[in-house]
């Protein structure tokens, strides 16, 4: 049978890595776009780089002749668009650079699509940030959009025009709405991923202080090695749809400190309110303080999924529960500090 040939923007970051590892083992043929950078930025998929299957071409989202040239010359069956500028907090401080990645990149692919010979089958990450500021409880597929940032309003517009290009030149064109995901291959400037490594640092006596912003909004958060399977079984329906991807639980910021200290052994006492909320360790030591620094304009109190399409077309649930992918970072962690004292 020929082998399926997947183009994926945004391989070189955390989803790329899971859809990557993935398609290879489902047999297709990946090629990948990295960005031209002044460091490596091929770090999470260097495993994949010698594989006969696996290729990979310089490409940016902001450049829309990049984006025409690889899909002519690949012509790829199924196109995965996980490039975006994909911090929340940045995108304040970048609003213009965001919507040309998030927004206007994702025209510029669908365009391209458009104007190929070839029928190509197109996925867009979409995210729950697009629900933003939401009175809904639980969101779902049918929740208004309502986004807080520049982050959520690009994405939100790519949402609108993947489905403007379905409906008006019939391409499979498909949008995931997912809610937070994370994974030892998490960007470290993420929340989990910072509470993660900043708590194991401290338990080995490599860090003092954990310093956040926000502690009380609420996420949904899953396991990206499960939301990638749920990516993949978009694309291979009869027709083309929008799914809400999410766990379903949700906790919020302080929390996930908590569960995160209480599976290292550390045991923890918040004082204070406000900008003095604390934590405290049984010895009195300040591990956790908050900081004006890392509060945004505007914030998105609280996100929690409802699955119940996808788990009704797809056939998807999650697998990982909230303990499971922190014990999984934490390890990985631990491995990075073993690696370090040697
Ligand atoms: P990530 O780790 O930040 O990866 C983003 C990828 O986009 C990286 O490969 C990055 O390249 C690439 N990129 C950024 N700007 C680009 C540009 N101008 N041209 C081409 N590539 C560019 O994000 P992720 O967590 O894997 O998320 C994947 C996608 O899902 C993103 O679109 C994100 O917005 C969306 N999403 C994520 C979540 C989540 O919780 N993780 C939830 C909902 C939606 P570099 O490696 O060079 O930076
Ligand atoms: O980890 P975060 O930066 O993720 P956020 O903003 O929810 O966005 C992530 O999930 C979206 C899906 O809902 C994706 F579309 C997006 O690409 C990204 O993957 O922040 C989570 C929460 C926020 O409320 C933030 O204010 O944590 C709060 N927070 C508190 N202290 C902090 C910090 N966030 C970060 N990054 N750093 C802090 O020190």
């Amino acid at each position: 049978m020929k082998k399926k040939i997947a183009l994926i923007f945004g391989v070189t970051g955390q989803d790329g890595y899971y859809l990557t590892r993935l398609l290879l083992s489902k047999n297709y043929i990946v090629h990948g776009i990295k960005r031209r950078s002044s460091s490596v930025p091929t770090k999470r998929i260097d495993t994949f780089l010698n594989q006969n299957n696996f290729h990979v071409h310089y490409g940016d989202l902001t450049d829309a002749a990049s984006i025409q040239n690889l899909i002519s010359i690949i012509k790829p069956d199924e196109i995965y668009n996980l490039a975006a500028q994909s911090h929340v907090g940045v995108s304040f401080f970048t609003p213009l650079y965001t919507a040309n990645v998030n927004a206007i990149g994702v025209l510029a692919i669908l365009d391209a699509i458009r104007n190929s010979q070839k029928k190509m089958k197109f996925y867009q990450a979409g995210t729950s940030e697009m629900f933003g500021k939401t009175k809904d409880k639980f969101q779902t597929e049918e929740t208004k959009f309502n986004p807080q940032s520049p982050y959520g309003t690009a994405k939100l517009f790519a949402h609108h025009i993947t489905q403007n290009y379905r409906d008006a030149y019939k391409i499979f064109a498909c949008n995931g709405i997912l809610f937070n995901h994370e994974s030892p291959y998490r960007g470290e400037n993420f929340v989990t991923k910072k509470i993660i490594s900043t708590l194991t640092k401290i338990k080995f006596k490599i860090e003092k202080k954990l310093i956040l912003g926000n502690l009380y909004s609420k996420r949904d958060w899953g396991h990206a090695k499960d939301y990638v399977e749920a990516i993949h079984k978009i694309l291979q329906q009869k027709k083309p749809d929008d799914f809400v991807i999410a766990s379903g639980k949700q906790y919020s910021i302080k929390q996930f400190v908590n569960l995160t200290a209480s599976r290292l052994g550390i045991k923890l006492k918040w004082i204070g309110k406000g900008l003095k909320e604390k934590a405290i360790t049984s010895s009195n030591q300040v591990i956790v303080e908050v900081s004006k620094k890392y509060f945004r304009p505007l914030e998105v109190d609280h996100l929690r999924g409802n699955y119940t399409k996808a788990k009704r077309i797809l056939k998807w649930k999650p697998k990982t529960n909230i303990y499971q992918l922190i014990d999984e970072m934490i390890n990985e962690e631990k491995k990075l500090i073993k690696n370090l004292k040697r």
